[in-house]
């Protein structure tokens, strides 16, 4: 899929949830290095910081997006030529899409690890980590019972009750509004990431927070499976992360509400690091406190102190 495709794609929704649309952005790199045809570094270093523009412009919250851009281009300054350049992008890119998908297979096994048997699972949206260790849990034989929110007004949860059924998973659809409702029944909730700060907060489907106060509230860990490409390395430097606001039409039908009333539509919300038991990665299960160190690790010297 070219860049404009995949821009489109991202941020209509087609491609969604934040380690899919890492790959996407990445592999939408990769096709532009492969189908590039001219000669000139200068024109190709414009052409590629346009095509990233375009990328990352797609969608604003899930810094995945914005790690897997970056680990694509990442030594593209140093060649000076288009074929050296391209060459490295399309390796660069298929790396990070290989690792990203090996990142889901590990946490899913590291995740299976905090379900026990005869657990209730909550999850809320779709999440395909938090999904994967649910699965593996179910398939390494443990009974499980998972509830899953609709998750308004896109209705992700319903992607992932097919997800789960389909896995044999015994799994009951509730309503947002009901996640307070069960809470007593949990053992633990299992949501995914969109981004996570230095600083051990959670960026996640809207609701997330309100999952997490009920689980708080009710005693019940709560559990964030996540790759280390979703901890934002521009958050050390004082950065706040984008939460995206997304259209009326998602929420009311022309005419359903007067024209007086504000329609207001964030797709994300932030939850406190106080009220997260474990970030579940790659790299193993980490403390919110944790984040920081893992950032300076895994981005090192190529941390940048801003989007630019
Ligand atoms: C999806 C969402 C998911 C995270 C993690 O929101 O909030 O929980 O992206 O997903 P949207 P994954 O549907 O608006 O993209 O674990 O698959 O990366």
């Amino acid at each position: 899929m070219n860049v404009n495709e995949t821009a489109k794609a991202i941020s209509d929704m087609s491609i969604r949830g934040a380690g899919r649309i890492a790959r996407a952005g990445a592999s939408a790199l990769h096709d532009f290095a492969s189908g590039y045809k001219g000669s000139d570094m200068n024109s190709f270093r414009k052409d590629l910081k346009d095509a990233m523009s375009m990328i990352l412009g797609s969608r604003p919250t899930a810094v995945s997006l914005w790690n897997g851009v970056q680990a694509s281009v990442r030594g593209v300054d140093e060649v000076s030529s288009v074929k050296d350049a391209v060459s490295l992008i399309r390796s660069n890119a298929d790396a990070f899409v290989k690792a990203s998908e090996k990142a889901v297979e590990t946490i899913s096994r590291i995740g299976a690890k905090r379900i026990r048997d005869g657990d209730n699972v909550l999850t809320h949206c779709n999440s395909s980590a938090a999904i994967g260790a649910i699965i593996e849990a179910h398939r390494q034989g443990r009974k499980i019972k998972v509830f899953a929110t609709e998750s308004r007004p896109w209705r992700q949860g319903i992607l992932t009750v097919n997800d789960l059924a389909r896995a044999g998973v015994d799994t009951t659809l509730i309503i947002d509004s009901a996640v307070r409702s069960v809470m007593d029944r949990i053992d633990v909730v299992m949501v995914g990431a969109d981004t996570v700060t230095a600083q051990g907060t959670l960026v996640n489907k809207i609701g997330t927070s309100q999952v997490a106060l009920a689980a708080n509230e009710a005693r019940v860990p709560f559990v964030v499976c996540t790759e280390t490409y979703k901890f934002s390395p521009m958050t050390l430097f004082g950065d706040t992360v984008t939460i995206e606001e997304r259209d009326d039409v998602e929420i009311v039908r022309p005419g359903e509400v007067p024209s007086s009333v504000r329609i207001f539509n964030p797709v994300f919300d932030t939850t406190p690091a106080k009220y997260i038991d474990a970030f579940v990665t790659e790299v193993g299960v980490i403390h919110p406190a944790s984040v920081y160190d893992v950032i300076i690790k895994q981005f090192g010297n190529k941390i940048f102190d801003s989007r630019e």
